[in-house]
């Protein structure tokens, strides 16, 4: 793999705050602690560029991180936290869409989904939502490292099944942020959709 160099650009808490200057845009979106800014880390190899935390609901803000000067990682705020107001999560809720439905600049979803659990509620919302846009999107299974070889398989199976009931075919990968399972491939496909260097 290549060397990547990746910069924290800023934390962007509104529409008016998005850069303009038209860079393509990859988003990481998932529950609160999945390990969305872990596997950013993994992809950048950089252990504390995006910031991690055991408390979840750290990341409150759209994080922009510059990749090879080319493109933008998006890491979104997790939803489902429950300890932050309603009020607050409704507006985040309401961004969020916003962005998945009319950021021109977004070329690629990766949703992020505990290995360990099937899909909740709020990832099968995510599912439906994506289904209805043309925004190309592939589903992450996190901490793999944390299940056997047959357990991923189940997983990655429970997944696939969630999906295809909604109508859905797109690629689940396992990943593991600890291990870099999953990373050359996430790569593959980020790569094909932003354009090689
Ligand atoms: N075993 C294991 N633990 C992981 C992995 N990825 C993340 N974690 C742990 O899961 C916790 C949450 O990770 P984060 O990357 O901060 O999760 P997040 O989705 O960015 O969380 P928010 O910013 O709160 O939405 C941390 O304690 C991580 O160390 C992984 O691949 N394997
Ligand atoms: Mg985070």
């Amino acid at each position: 793999m290549p060397h990547t160099e990746a910069e924290f650009i800023k934390g962007v808490v509104d529409w008016a705050g998005l850069p303009r200057d038209g860079r393509p845009e990859v988003a990481f979106i998932g529950r609160s602690n999945v390990g969305k800014s872990s596997l950013l880390n993994a992809l950048v190899r950089r252990k504390n560029l995006a910031r991690t935390s055991k408390k979840p609901g750290k990341t409150r803000e759209f994080n922009y991180y510059l990749i090879d000067n080319r493109f933008y990682f998006v890491d979104l705020p997790g939803f489902g936290f429950a300890k932050v107001p309603k009020s607050q999560r409704d507006r985040w809720a309401q961004l969020i869409e916003r962005y998945l439905n009319d950021r021109l600049p977004l070329r690629a979803v990766i949703h992020l989904v505990d290995s360990r659990h099937p899909p909740m509620e709020q990832d099968e919302d995510v599912m439906a939502f994506m289904r209805g846009g043309d925004v190309p999107y592939l589903i992450a299974l996190t901490k793999a490292d944390k299940l056997s070889n047959n357990q991923q398989a189940q997983s990655a199976a429970q997944t696939d099944e969630a999906l295809v009931q909604m109508g859905l075919e797109v690629p689940v990968v396992p990943t593991s942020a600890h291990t870099g399972q999953g990373v050359r491939e996430l790569w593959q496909w980020i790569q094909s959709l932003v354009g090689e260097k």
